[in-house]
């Protein structure tokens, strides 16, 4: 965003201190303007670029060096920066990433997708082939169905639920091949493996095959990112990250789900009387405020509230908002597009008083289906929590204006 400054506020403060330039911003903040024509700060030898000329055209365009937004790596996974993203769109280098094998890399001359089981034609498709079907692209969230981390105060929207993500993907409809091999009418699943190490494996009901499933190969505008799944992956809507395959390379139709380790000892979860639940694919809804949030520190008078909701069951309803500490809610704009499955942008102004409070947002999607807080999650599941953890969060906001997590009562590390 742009900074406006007056010349006359410029004038009457700027001050030069070891060649940076002190300004006052339309906000009433000192800032250092670093780069300015004014500036001779020592470690950055910056020509004034109306008398220099820049670089000319490149074969790549590149982020402006003063940009240094990253991923937050784990051994694991790698997490979204939601709070430095603007709109809607992950960038690509930012897309959230989740290997159980590491990242394969594969020829895409050499890619097969095997489709066989109960189908009438089995068949090899190449690149090349999958790309005759017809195309189209959609907008839509993926997410990790162990997307939540709540245990400290010291935490930003990515630390919390940075294993979600938006692209625009483009592929084609899964239903194209179906029909294409002659997917049986007794067939009820299909069990989709990838070809990196992990050989992931996962079952899927096939009715999610005939509906919105895709085969993807593009990933905002390009090919994908070989860390989403280059050449090729399924792309399940709304549905757990986990069962969106990546490098999917075998599609195998039956009558009964595989139960591979990915469906039984893993992303299944304790309910409440020794029982466990399965087969948990709809990424239910969810918010997060991503400004303000910590490490921040606000000042009294206009904040706009800012954040991401979206569900994995339709299109975002309804954001609410509450700035004291959930007694009172009112509802948040929503800046469009407001597509289904999707990451939706809300904005909410709020005039801060100065005084300690907590706000909160609340996520509404199109089935009527609310954003639980982390309590009502125990109620129904037990205290063993495990995957699927949607809990609407809160921030602490300090007297002087500095921004927490709040970790709700209920603890999951
Ligand atoms: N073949 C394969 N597919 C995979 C995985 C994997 O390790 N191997 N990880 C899964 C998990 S757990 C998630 S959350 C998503 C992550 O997708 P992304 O890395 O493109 O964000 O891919 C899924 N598909
Ligand atoms: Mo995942």
């Amino acid at each position: 965003m742009e900074t406006p400054i007056d010349r006359r506020s410029f004038l009457a403060s700027a001050a030069t201190t070891a060649g940076i330039v002190l300004l006052k911003t339309a906000m009433g903040q000192t800032i250092q303007a670093a780069g300015h024509p004014l500036s001779a700060a020592k470690d950055q030898v910056l020509h004034d670029p109306t008398h220099t000329p820049g670089p000319p055209p490149s074969a790549i365009g590149t982020r402006s060096r003063f940009e240094t937004i990253k991923l937050a790596p784990s051994d694991t996974s790698s997490r979204t920066p939601l709070q430095s993203l603007y709109g809607i769109i992950t960038p690509s280098d930012l897309h959230f990433q989740r290997h159980h094998g590491g990242v394969p890399t594969i020829d895409p001359t050499k890619y097969e997708l095997l489709i066989h089981g109960m189908v009438d034609r089995p068949t090899v498709f190449t690149l090349r082939d999958l790309k005759r079907y017809p195309a189209l692209s959609r907008i839509c969230f993926l997410e990790c169905s162990g997307n939540y981390r709540g245990n400290k105060p010291e935490l930003t929207p990515q630390d919390i639920c940075g294993l979600t993500s938006q692209a625009e993907w483009t592929g084609i409809l899964l239903s194209n091949l179906f029909r294409e091999v002659g997917v049986q009418p007794k067939a009820t699943w299909f069990l989709a493996e990838g070809g990196d190490a992990a050989v992931m494996t996962r079952s899927i009901p096939i009715h999610k095959g005939w509906d919105d499933a895709m085969i993807a190969y593009g990933q905002n505008g390009e090919a994908l990112r070989p860390e989403q799944g280059y050449p090729a992956r399924l792309l399940l809507p709304g549905w757990e990250g986990n069962t969106n395959v990546k490098w999917i390379r075998r599609i195998q139709v039956t009558d009964k789900p595989f139960m591979t380790r990915e469906e039984t000892s893993k992303y299944t979860y304790a309910l409440k009387d020794g029982k466990y639940s399965q087969f948990n694919f709809f990424m239910d809804a969810r918010s997060i405020i991503t400004f303000p949030t910590y490490p921040l520190q606000i000042d009294k008078g206009w904040v706009e509230i800012r954040g991401l909701a979206w569900s994995g069951r339709g299109r975002i309803d309804r954001v609410d908002i509450s700035t004291d500490a959930g007694r009172s809610w009112h509802p948040a704009n929503l800046n469009g597009p407001v597509l289904d499955k999707a990451h939706t942008r809300f904005t909410y102004l709020w005039n801060w008083d100065g005084n300690e409070t907590e706000i909160l947002s609340r996520a509404v999607d199109d089935t009527g289906y609310i954003q639980p807080t982390l309590a009502e999650i125990t109620a129904l599941r037990g205290a063993d929590l495990g995957y699927h953890l949607n809990p609407i969060t809160a921030w602490y906001i300090q007297r002087d204006g500095q921004v927490f997590f709040k970790p709700p009562a209920t603890k999951k590390s």
